[in-house]
């Protein structure tokens, strides 16, 4: 029980604009080119400037589920994790362990580079579809699984982009104060 309130107590809810986020690190909800496109993906190109692009060019892609980091450039923050997330179809298509494996695999590569601050936004869950509370259920719980064997990062940043996923995020992580055994 004390170790898994000290998880709970890195992480955070805030309603905002992932690119102005002054942190070591934010995520970007990618595609499998990494070449940029819509949503918080162009957002966060538009920031960063075109080095991001040119950067981007020679990562060679990424698999659904994986992520591959950059700098940050223009940004304040210091590095992007870039991190193809699954197209939502009906479930069956392992959508949801792959959007778990998103947060994981963000969450190993800043642990890997000594980073201490981290922000998400809610990946998957504009263009591709991803249902909205099941969502922020499974980045709430693969974050605080993974923080238990990343003792590195201190603060992990929940970035949404409206309300709605705001009230997603915290009723996700109200449901695993109550139920901690359920982790
Ligand atoms: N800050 C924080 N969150 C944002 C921002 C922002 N500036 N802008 C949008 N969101 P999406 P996906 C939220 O569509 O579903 C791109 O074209 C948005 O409200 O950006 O993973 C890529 O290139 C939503 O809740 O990403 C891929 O092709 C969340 O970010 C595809 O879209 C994710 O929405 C990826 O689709």
């Amino acid at each position: 029980m004390k170790v898994f309130m000290g998880m709970i107590e890195k992480l955070q809810i805030v309603e905002g604009d992932i690119t102005q986020m002054d942190v070591d690190a934010i995520v970007n909800a990618a595609n499998e080119t990494l070449l940029g496109g819509g949503g918080v993906d162009g957002a966060i190109h538009w920031a960063a400037g075109q080095k991001l692009l040119e950067e981007c060019r020679i990562l060679g892609g990424c698999a659904t589920g994986n992520a591959k980091m950059t700098a940050g450039y223009e940004l304040k923050a210091r590095y992007v994790i870039h991190t193809p997330g699954p197209v939502w179809r009906d479930g069956t298509v392992n959508e949801e362990p792959l959007l778990a494996s998103c947060y994981r695999r963000c969450l190993e590569i800043a642990e890997e580079h000594q980073l201490k601050t981290i922000a998400f936004p809610a990946i998957g869950t504009g263009v591709y579809r991803f249902p909205k509370k099941r969502a922020a259920e499974i980045a709430v719980t693969t974050v605080t699984d993974s923080l238990r064997k990343l003792p590195g990062i201190e603060t992990v940043t929940f970035v949404c982009f409206n309300e709605e996923s705001a009230n997603a995020h915290r009723a996700a992580l109200d449901a695993i104060c109550a139920e901690p055994s359920s982790l």
